[in-house]
């Protein structure tokens, strides 16, 4: 059953180590049509996570800024979000409504998230899910604004996240990854999926 974290409801271990491994071969699959690339922040500094998506939508950043496209930067649609995904949400979310977008983040050597709001849906009523596979992230919570008080906790993989309520719009990142902390991918890394509404 689930742990609550600042309106955060945190399901340590949902996937167990077969789901995991079933998970990322279906990722393979959806990087393969989708493939990584590396968003270029609008400063034209580009993030250190790798990202893709699948779904209607998938998230981009590029000099001209963040925003949702039905296109992946080469220019082709985004692969449809697997069965085994949207099954995650059907579990989880609490709403009718199906995701628009599962956001995939490679977070390699060293690779961070700075702390920031997701807030490029339109209906913030809406939750989000998040799915965490391979090494440790030390995830950090903070306040509906920038600054103040923050609270910090492990994603470990298999672990799922949903985000609604109050938490929707707390800021968040992922402050690093401890290498060598899960057997499920060879070379290592962490693997982030989430899940949104966008419309
Ligand atoms: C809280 N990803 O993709 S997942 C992101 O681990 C993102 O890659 C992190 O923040 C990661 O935007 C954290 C947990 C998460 C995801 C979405 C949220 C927390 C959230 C949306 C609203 C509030
Ligand atoms: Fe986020």
């Amino acid at each position: 059953d689930p742990q609550e974290i600042r309106g955060f409801r945190h399901y340590p271990g949902w996937l167990d180590l077969d789901e995991q491994k079933a998970l990322i071969e279906t990722l393979r699959g959806v990087v393969a049509q989708a493939p990584l690339f590396s968003p270029m922040t609008p400063y034209g500094k580009p993030m250190s996570v790798r990202m893709t998506s699948a779904g209607r939508f998938g998230w981009i950043s590029d000099r001209r800024g963040y925003r949702y496209s039905e296109a992946h930067p080469d220019g082709l649609p985004w692969p449809a979000i697997p069965q085994p995904i949207l099954d995650i949400w059907e579990a989880v979310s609490g709403t009718p409504r199906a995701p628009e977008c599962c956001l995939i983040n490679f977070y390699g050597e060293g690779a961070k998230m700075g702390m920031h709001q997701d807030r490029d849906e339109q209906d913030f009523d809406q939750p989000v899910v998040s799915v965490s596979l391979g090494d440790d992230g030390l995830f950090r919570i903070g306040n509906k604004t920038r600054g103040g008080k923050t609270e910090s906790l492990w994603l470990r993989s298999g672990d799922v996240m949903v985000m609604g309520g109050e938490a929707r719009l707390l800021y968040h990142g992922i402050d690093r990854v401890k290498p060598g902390t899960s057997p499920l991918m060879p070379k290592g890394g962490r693997i982030n999926l989430t899940m949104r509404v966008v419309t």
